[in-house]
């Protein structure tokens, strides 16, 4: 009776059916589903984008911060890509036009000696990534998602994106970006999570599994 298939049911997952030739594409352990689930800690922060200001740090050979109209000046990309939740959800082709990291990487000074990066985002949220992750071409400090400005829910004005690392490396509301020598855990990866997070590894946990039910991004709010 309490199987997992009929649980599902009782949840009125959005979960959808997915077809042979895509299964590849889904990590262990997700579901996919064409909703877009919002998750996050805390409020969803207001901006006055007169003030707003994105901050580079740390192993720099000079700390800027750059505006809203400078960044929107830089040349933008457009990717498609999926995207994988820890707490099981996948979206698949979700489409975000943005700065790619790595041309906005070679505008800063950016000392040699650093090999990781902290993400800063509101309300006081941090996650770490290697800053060789951060090279490849579909990660994004993104503006947009499906031709629209992000919503605020989901990052508004700006967010990072790391496709290929489960979701909560892909800081909403971006404020700062930190070079570092040595790595440090942010803020999930201080709370049990994996600190490097890679779906096809199922990376989700850095020790013991945290009990996460399985239906918990069911329960939230979406799109
Ligand atoms: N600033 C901030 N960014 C965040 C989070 C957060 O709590 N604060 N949550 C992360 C988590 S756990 C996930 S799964 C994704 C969810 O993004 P979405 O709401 O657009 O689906 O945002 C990530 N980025
Ligand atoms: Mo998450």
């Amino acid at each position: 009776m309490h199987n997992k298939a009929d649980r599902l049911k009782k949840s009125k997952t959005p979960q959808i059916a997915i077809a042979d030739d895509l299964k590849h594409r889904l990590p262990p352990g997700q579901m996919l589903t064409d909703r877009f689930p919002i998750l996050h800690e805390g409020e969803v922060p207001v901006y006055d984008l007169s003030q707003w200001e994105l901050r580079v740090f740390g192993e720099v050979e000079e700390t800027r911060t750059f505006s809203m109209d400078e960044l929107q000046a830089m040349p933008m990309t457009t990717i498609s890509c999926d995207i994988h939740c820890v707490t099981r959800w996948s979206k698949f082709d979700t489409k975000w036009e943005g700065i790619r990291f790595r041309d906005f990487y070679n505008l800063l000074k950016v000392k040699p000696d650093a090999k990781y990066v902290m993400l800063h985002a509101d309300n006081d949220y941090e996650t770490n990534v290697p800053l060789e992750d951060l090279m490849h071409d579909d990660v994004l400090l993104a503006f947009r998602y499906d031709d629209k400005p992000l919503t605020d829910k989901h990052g508004f004005p700006l967010r990072l994106l790391v496709p290929h690392l489960y979701f909560w490396k892909s800081a909403k509301w971006l404020r700062g970006i930190e070079f570092m020598r040595e790595d440090r855990p942010g803020f999930w990866e201080r709370n049990g999570f994996h600190n490097y997070a890679d779906p096809f590894e199922e990376q989700r946990f850095s020790g013991e599994d945290l009990p996460i039910p399985e239906d918990e991004w069911v329960r939230k709010e979406f799109d």
